[in-house]
């Protein structure tokens, strides 16, 4: 039965990607390296520095020390945190409102494990941070999804058996997560990608509370 559901943030809730993306344009820019929409999509889901790797290996293969990196993602993170600043509740997705009162009604706890270390930032930015029973960040596991890491601790900072926890993706490494977590799976998006999760929407409002009796 299950008890818990567990949301992703960016492509789940609201479009950080978006924001990612304008911050890490403008480091290419500075960095005279080429960087577009399409390189961006490999960048979903991936952490930080995981994602500044990516970035520079689209360069012409100059190496960079150390401190050089942490100073590039320390400024790529600086103008990612003015642009969540400005963020508000009209930039959450249509419907996940509503799917996460409904849920609470039914007695399901509500739980946000996502790679952003900023994820708290955003939820407050957004007006939701009280609506979760937990949060997990990118600052609170040390390994990345596709690692179970961040959804089991959620779901024993529930309280809860991985067994009767529901994940909610948009990234193809996030439901490789939340299988490996023992845990049930919904994916938002194509189901070209996120074919592996038990169940497909397009949208995250488009999900219908109904579907979990059939987990
Ligand atoms: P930060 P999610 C992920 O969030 C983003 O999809 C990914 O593009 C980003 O690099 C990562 O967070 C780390 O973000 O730099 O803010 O720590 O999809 O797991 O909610
Ligand atoms: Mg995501």
């Amino acid at each position: 039965m299950i008890r818990a559901c567990i949301f992703d943030l960016d492509g789940v809730i609201v479009d950080t990607a978006r924001y990612h993306f304008l911050a890490w344009s403008r480091l290419a820019g500075e960095l005279g390296i080429p960087f577009t929409e399409r390189d961006n999509e490999r960048l979903k889901g991936v952490s930080r520095m995981r994602s500044l790797e990516i970035l520079l290996s689209l360069g012409k293969n100059k190496t960079y020390s150390d401190s050089e990196i942490e100073a590039l993602a320390a400024r790529k993170n600086e103008w990612f945190v003015e642009y969540i600043d400005r963020m508000d509740r009209s930039e959450i997705f249509p419907g996940v409102e509503k799917l996460i009162a409904d849920l609470k009604h039914r007695g399901i706890l509500v739980g946000l494990a996502s790679s952003s270390k900023n994820a708290p930032q955003v939820i407050q930015s957004l007006g939701i941070a009280d609506e979760f029973d937990v949060v997990v960040d990118g600052g609170m596991v040390k390994h990345a999804k596709p690692d179970p890491e961040i959804f089991l601790l959620a779901a024993s900072l529930l309280k809860i058996s991985s067994h009767d926890c529901v994940v909610f993706e948009d990234a193809a490494a996030g439901i490789d997560a939340a299988i490996a977590a023992g845990m049930k799976s919904v994916g938002i998006g194509s189901s070209e990608l996120l074919g592996h999760a038990n169940i497909v929407v397009s949208r995250t409002g488009d999900f219908d509370p109904e579907e979990l009796k059939k987990l």
